[in-house]
């Protein structure tokens, strides 16, 4: 069994596996290269050679223990005919929303637009050594839904977001999660043997709405892979202490906590569950010493605990991979 699969299902905390979300992306000078070439980012979301090629990058760097599968979380809303479009500046937007479109959209459809994510997965898990695991991803609802309205796109973007057409969104909250669960299933189905359930946005969720739009939608998400036997991480990022009613009322196999979260609250916090991440992105822009210190910190805290590391975000593009090399040596390198 694979280090990271270990910490997960069998909680088993004498070694750290590490990984980073975005750990495929500008940083890297390959990757650069590769998308100057190919400028349409869904296109080569869905070009499998590349893909997997991406996806691999990193691993033939770092000494890490899990792959990722490139891909993005807008492919979802992509196959249910939405127009999102990748910008340079200002992220990703629906540039119309049509929502007949969106309910009527079938599965055989759907599977056909997703088919390249599928071949992805099962080329790189051919290439992967055996002991390194393969992640696949989803967005959870209430993040997807962002994307699909432009909810981003208000003027202060650290505003709790009121929804008004609560019935409308009840009706696309129930088709993202059927889709999303067939994606699940089709993922795994390639050869993906952990699913990220990333929930970026789940942070300007109003306190009164979490329920219905943060914890019953990845809840059954949480229960579906776990049918499925299939682990799960749950990422709701920006709940700050309600990250500990996420976990009582989600259960997820583990739970990655951002860099707003103190994680001494969540060692105290958040238990029986493996936990991920933390560690502000930002500080390994600041050199390698203060990035090897607050990744001791880390270790430190959670040396008890089933600990995977990995950042409290996605590495910045500004990062320097030689420090991200320093980290994983590290990580590698304590026994406990
Ligand atoms: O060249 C580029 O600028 C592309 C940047 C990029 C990359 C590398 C985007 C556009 N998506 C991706 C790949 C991606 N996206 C992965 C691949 C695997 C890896 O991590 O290495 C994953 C897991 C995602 C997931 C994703 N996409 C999330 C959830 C995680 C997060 O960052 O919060 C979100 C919110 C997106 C939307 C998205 N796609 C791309 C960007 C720049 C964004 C975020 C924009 C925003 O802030 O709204």
């Amino acid at each position: 069994m694979s280090k990271l699969l270990n910490c997960l299902i069998k909680k088993d905390f004498s070694c750290v596996p590490i990984w980073f979300m975005r750990q495929a992306g500008r940083y890297l000078p390959e990757f650069r290269k590769l998308r100057l070439k190919n400028p349409d980012f869904l296109k080569l979301c869905y070009d499998s050679n590349l893909a997997t090629e991406i996806t691999l990058q990193p691993i033939k760097r770092f000494n890490l223990d899990a792959a990722i599968i490139f891909s993005d979380i807008l492919v979802i809303p992509n196959a249910l005919k939405q127009k999102i479009e990748f910008r340079d500046k200002g992220g990703p937007r629906n540039s119309s929303f049509n929502l007949d479109i969106f309910l009527e959209t079938k599965e055989k459809e759907f599977l056909t637009t997703l088919k390249p994510v599928y071949e992805s997965i099962k080329k790189t898990r051919n290439i992967l050594e055996k002991n390194k695991s393969l992640i696949a991803f989803i967005g959870a609802p209430w993040t997807l839904i962002i994307y699909l309205y432009n909810l981003k796109e208000q003027p202060d973007q650290t505003k709790k977001i009121t929804i008004k057409n609560k019935e409308e969104i009840k009706s696309v909250l129930k088709k993202l999660d059927t889709f999303l669960k067939l994606h699940i299933i089709q993922q795994k189905e390639a050869g993906a043997e952990i699913i990220q359930i990333f929930d970026s946005w789940a942070g300007l969720i109003k306190e009164e709405d979490l329920e219905e739009y943060c914890f019953t939608p990845n809840k059954s998400l949480v229960n579906f892979c776990r049918e499925n036997e299939i682990p799960s991480i749950c990422f709701p990022k920006g709940l700050k202490n309600n990250y500990k009613k996420f976990l009582k009322e989600v259960k997820p196999d583990a739970i990655n906590i951002d860099q707003k979260v103190d994680p001494i609250w969540a060692k105290a916090n958040l238990n029986d569950v493996c936990i991920q991440g933390g560690m502000d992105p930002e500080v390994l822009l600041k050199g390698e010493r203060k990035a090897l210190k607050e990744s001791e910190r880390y270790l430190e805290i959670f040396k008890n605990n089933p600990y995977i590391f990995n950042l409290g975000h996605g590495i910045l593009p500004e990062t320097n991979p030689n420090i991200i090399k320093k980290i994983v040596d590290k990580v590698n390198s304590i026994t406990r």
